[in-house]
């Protein structure tokens, strides 16, 4: 059977393509969506692609997924930086958790260094641009076993 990943959005980043493109870049999250689906049937998986505003659906989510995803990857945007509850969530989920940001938190305002998700993802990738996505599925699919 299909392993599948949850690939999870914060606020703003159904905004991607338009928002800041000097930082975030000019592709949309629906041209983003299409390439994980392509990748992730390469490497066997199902990817299910989600953007939420808010932090109780993100939070509903990754509820969820602990009945119907094998690995979460999530860029949780401004909640990387103020959320518990989305780190409390993620806690509760035993699959593989990888952390993505497009742009690279390190490289900006000192309120973006920390992320209190990366106290329970299994990596962190930052600064890659929109292709952290592609690479969290890759390393997903390294950790389930899937086939390439
Ligand atoms: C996206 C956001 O919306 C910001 O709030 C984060 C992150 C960085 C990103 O780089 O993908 O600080």
């Amino acid at each position: 059977m299909r392993r599948t990943v949850l690939i999870l959005n914060g606020p703003n980043l159904n905004l991607l393509g338009t928002r800041q493109p000097e930082i975030y870049g000019s592709e949309t999250l629906s041209d983003v969506a299409s390439r994980c689906a392509d990748l992730a049937a390469q490497l066997g998986l199902e990817a299910r692609f989600e953007q939420s505003n808010h932090e109780g659906v993100l939070v509903d989510l990754i509820q969820d997924a602990r009945d119907g995803a094998d690995a979460i990857i999530i860029n949780p945007a401004a909640y990387s930086h103020t959320s518990v509850a989305i780190l409390d969530a993620l806690n509760m989920f035993d699959g593989p958790v990888l952390e993505v940001h497009i742009s690279n938190i390190h490289k900006r305002e000192t309120f973006r260094h920390h992320s209190f998700v990366s106290g329970r993802a299994d990596g962190v990738i930052a600064g890659f641009g929109t292709e952290g996505y592609l690479l969290a599925l890759r390393r997903a699919a390294s950790l389930l076993g899937a086939a390439e």
